[in-house]
């Protein structure tokens, strides 16, 4: 259990949207390195870089077309290599987002894979014959629309999962493999200290490639290639030929998976990765499962969710990463906290919910001082390729813009993709230019800037938090137990380890409410280690005021 990756906090950049100093509207590595200090001061151990390749940016650098190049609009490999020597100079480690399910169409491999069936090239992609004319089978796009796409010029179908620029690799082909490995040694040999790996849990197909008849599961074909059968295989695999030459922490970025895979991913002695993300928790909003609709979130289920996780890769000997907000979620503090009235106290009580659980936090850009959704009016402030997708499909069935918005605002992967608020100047301090997505309007009162300025900001509250996790070993390895399962408004639960106990207590709504302190905690001599309001004594019946959150260590 001494992995460094266990004591560590990593902080997420989306490079498009961090910080420009070319003018051209888009974020550049330069731009990390003049925040690093910043990083610094908040007390992240590690940046996670998304995918800074060379790219068409189809879907914003997850269609990579040279692994081993910068994306221009970034900078170039010097900038790279600057950011990661300065960021080393200061102890805080990157690692690489990778994204190897697919590639771009415009990646060298596919344009040979597509050039003839003879091509050596060709079975890195997954092709396959019309079937009675159509679509080799009936799954669909996670983009939406069916996953296959007909080439004319060989009169095969490939497989997308995603966009139809994102071409799924053939993981059954040694070859493949065999360069995927190559292209991550390159990276570790240039220092970089591990990797986020994009929908890892989808690159072992089921080889049949059966239809989805939808009896089991939603019919889209997920069941038959999430989780799917050589998938651990593959990662023992990619383990043992690369992260176990290196002090690595590798964390798996999982579609729908359960339990029983995130142990068997990250469990010390099957040597596969260190650590994975699941959405479970992200899910309690979506009301039958849907992502396109809108309700309030199911407080139940997100306790009983985080919860079972909790607890059960802790048995498993397992590890989570622990994470509200990425570049694919709206910010939480909008969803399930209070983007108004109570923006300071809601966006703390959230962080300290996620900081004290066992596991390695996440914190994405701007989640520090409490960004919030941008909630545009109009489709063409929106550019992810998923959203325009879903607007089109729905103007096409005939709905309304007033009926189609709503959701966007409330769904949109650009919820987070927005501008980096550092100033209250021009563009949030983001760019001199225009930036390639507009800045949220409320970069004025929310932004870097004034939370560095205000001793009471969000922004010093994560810092704590960090702080927190260094100091108390508690927090790394303690157990949980959930001790509020009844309550509708409280998530409260404690952490126990060497005969000391943490006790974290959350209201997640605006009312306040009384929460009944467990008999057993009750005899305890309670100190007060962390709150969003001035102090609270320990009470049997303790009075909270609205997201009240509250941690003490009692002995
Ligand atoms: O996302 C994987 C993924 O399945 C989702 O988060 C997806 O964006 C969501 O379900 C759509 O509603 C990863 C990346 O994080 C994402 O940005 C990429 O678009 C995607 O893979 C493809 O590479």
């Amino acid at each position: 259990m001494q992995e460094w990756w266990r004591k560590a906090v990593v902080y997420q950049i989306y490079p498009k949207s961090f910080n420009d100093t070319m003018g051209t509207g888009v974020g550049d590595l330069q731009g990390i390195i003049e925040k690093l200090d910043y990083l610094k001061k908040l007390g992240i151990d590690v940046i996670w870089l998304t995918p800074p390749y060379t790219s068409p940016q189809k879907d914003n650098g997850y269609d990579i077309s040279d692994y081993y190049n910068i994306h221009e609009e970034y900078g170039t490999m010097d900038d790279f290599d600057q950011l990661l020597d300065e960021a080393h100079e200061r102890g805080i480690k990157v690692i690489m987002d990778i994204v190897v399910n697919h590639t771009s169409t415009e990646h060298r491999w596919f344009q040979e894979s597509a050039s003839s069936k003879e091509n050596p090239y060709r079975d890195y992609y997954i092709w396959k014959d019309p079937h009675n004319g159509e679509e080799p089978n009936n799954w669909q796009s996670k983009f939406g629309g069916n996953a296959w796409k007909y080439d004319e010029v060989t009169g095969q179908y490939y497989l997308h999962l995603f966009d139809v620029t994102q071409a799924d690799l053939n993981w059954e082909n040694e070859q493949l493999r065999q360069d995927v490995y190559d292209m991550m040694h390159f990276w570790f040999k240039k220092g970089v200290d591990g990797f986020r790996l994009d929908v890892i849990n989808l690159i072992s197909k089921d080889q049949d490639f059966p239809n989805d008849d939808g009896s089991t599961a939603p019919g889209d074909g997920r069941k038959f290639y999430t989780d799917g059968p050589r998938v651990h295989e593959f990662m023992q695999e990619m383990n043992k030929n690369v992260f176990s030459h290196y002090n690595a922490m590798t964390v798996g970025e999982m579609s729908s998976t359960t339990i029983d895979h995130c142990i068997k991913y990250t469990r010390p002695d099957r040597n596969e990765l260190s650590m994975t993300f699941n959405f479970h928790h992200l899910k309690v909003d979506y009301p039958g499962g849907e992502k396109w609709a809108l309700a309030d979130f199911d407080f139940h289920a997100l306790k009983n969710i985080l919860s079972t996780w909790q607890k059960r890769m802790h048995e498993g000997g397992g590890w989570n990463a622990l994470f509200w907000c990425n570049h694919d979620q709206p910010r939480v503090v909008t969803r399930y906290g209070n983007d108004t009235k109570y923006h300071n106290e809601s966006a703390k009580m959230l962080a300290t919910t996620i900081h004290m659980m066992q596991g390695t936090p996440y914190i994405y850009q701007g989640e520090e001082f409490g960004m919030t959704d941008p909630k545009f009016s109009s489709i063409d402030d929106y550019r992810d390729v998923e959203t325009i997708n879903f607007y089109n499909t729905k103007k096409e069935a005939g709905w309304s813009d007033e009926e189609i918005m709503p959701l966007i605002q409330g769904k949109s992967r650009d919820n987070s993709r927005t501008p980096v608020q550092w100033s209250n100047e021009k563009n949030g301090g983001f760019t001199t230019g225009t930036p390639w997505i507009p800045t949220a309007d409320n970069y004025k009162t929310i932004n870097a800037e004034s939370a560095l300025a205000d001793p009471e900001s969000i922004f010093y509250h994560y810092k704590e938090l960090i702080r927190l996790r260094k100091e108390l070993d508690i927090v790394t390895f303690g157990d949980y137990q959930l001790v509020s399962e009844e309550d509708s408004e409280v998530f409260a639960y404690t952490r126990t380890w060497n005969k000391e106990t943490l006790l974290v207590i959350n209201n997640f709504y605006a009312q306040e409410t009384v929460f009944s302190i467990p008999s057993h905690l009750r005899e305890l001599h309670a100190e007060l280690l962390l709150s969003n309001y001035t102090g609270t004594e320990l009470q049997p019946q303790l009075s909270l005021r609205p997201y009240e959150s509250l941690v003490y260590r009692l002995v």
